[in-house]
């Protein structure tokens, strides 16, 4: 199996996948039976000996709790990090208002990571098919995520993961931080991130970038849509803000939540903003 190979069957299984459709049994409103959730997805191929991994465990930077690529997998030679930026009609939800998410965002959300995880399982599937070894960390038993402060547990840090799937990406080369902590890639920020270990050893990406944040303009059109007021040019990201707006979404849009404001109708949506 080549990068090429590679790239076709996960594409593959985005394009043909019933899955990355909204089944009419579990629609929010019946417009959105049959709408498709994700765009063709970005590849990213890292080093996992790249020396940035080991930085991870810096507390400044995520923390010891970081596994690296070779923990989660003795004998790793490729990082796949994948990038599968939501569509026009995820993006631009009808019911959408400036408080609240859209429909068409809340499937995105969480059908959307559904999907995520049977493309995960496939595409590992297809690796194995080939006599590699392969695995998803966020698929392994050993994967956690706070999406609260972790105060009540000392061993599992507030507002993070034993594998961050930004900062992964980040390695490998798909872009950088924006102001907002979501990454921008060349497709810009409006999406979701995946990523695959494998013992395949497949041809590795340059980052195109130096610095942290270079694919951010700072024009702060995120931070004044933000409805949590969690966002701003000076002091940046307030992670609770954002979690206990979250909730209230929770709350309203029950057994969903999520919101699109930092990554909609924002100059980073869709592409690497002008500065
Ligand atoms: C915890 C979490 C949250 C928390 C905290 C968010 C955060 N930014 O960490 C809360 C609940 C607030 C949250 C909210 C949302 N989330 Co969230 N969340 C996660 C989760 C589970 C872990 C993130 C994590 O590990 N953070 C760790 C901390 C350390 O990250 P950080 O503080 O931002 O990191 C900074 C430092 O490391 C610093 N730094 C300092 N020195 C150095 C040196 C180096 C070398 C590097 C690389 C960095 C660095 O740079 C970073 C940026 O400032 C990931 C899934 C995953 N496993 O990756 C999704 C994830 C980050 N969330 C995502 C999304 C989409 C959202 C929401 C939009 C919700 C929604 N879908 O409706 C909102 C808003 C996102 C936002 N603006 O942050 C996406 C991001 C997509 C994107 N384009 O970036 C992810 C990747 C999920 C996914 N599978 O796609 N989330």
């Amino acid at each position: 199996m080549k990068r090429v190979e590679l790239i076709q069957t996960v594409s593959g299984i985005v394009e043909g996948s019933s899955a990355n459709r909204v089944a009419e049994d579990c629609v929010i409103r019946p417009e959105l039976s049959g709408m498709r959730i994700f765009e063709s997805p970005l590849f990213a191929f890292g080093d996992p000996m790249d020396p940035t991994f080991d930085k991870l465990k810096e507390k400044t930077v995520i923390g010891p709790h970081f596994m690296s690529p070779q923990e989660w997998m003795p004998g790793v030679k490729t990082v796949i990090s994948i990038f599968l930026p939501f569509t026009e009609e995820v993006r631009r939800g009808k019911d959408s208002s400036p408080q609240w998410p859209s429909s068409a965002w809340l499937h995105g959300r969480i059908e959307g990571q559904a999907f995520i995880n049977m493309m995960l399982a496939m595409s590992v599937a297809e690796i194995e098919s080939y006599g590699y070894k392969a695995m998803a960390p966020s698929l392994d038993g050993r994967y956690w995520s706070l999406i609260h402060d972790g105060n009540t547990d000392t061993e599992k840090a507030g507002f993070s993961s034993n594998w961050s799937e930004r900062h992964v990406a980040y390695i490998s080369g798909h872009g950088t931080f924006g102001l907002s902590k979501g990454l921008i890639t060349k497709h810009g920020i409006a999406g979701r991130f995946a990523s695959i270990l494998t013992d395949m050893d497949i041809e590795k990406d340059e980052r195109y970038y130096t610095e942290l944040y270079e694919n951010c303009s700072m024009c702060g059109a995120c931070a004044k849509r933000c409805p949590a007021g969690a966002i701003s040019v000076l002091k940046g990201k307030d992670h609770k803000k954002c979690s206990d707006y979250l909730d209230t979404t929770a709350a309203r849009f029950e057994p969903r939540y999520g919101c699109d404001k930092c990554q909609t109708k924002v100059p980073c949506e869709t592409c690497i903003p002008e500065k």
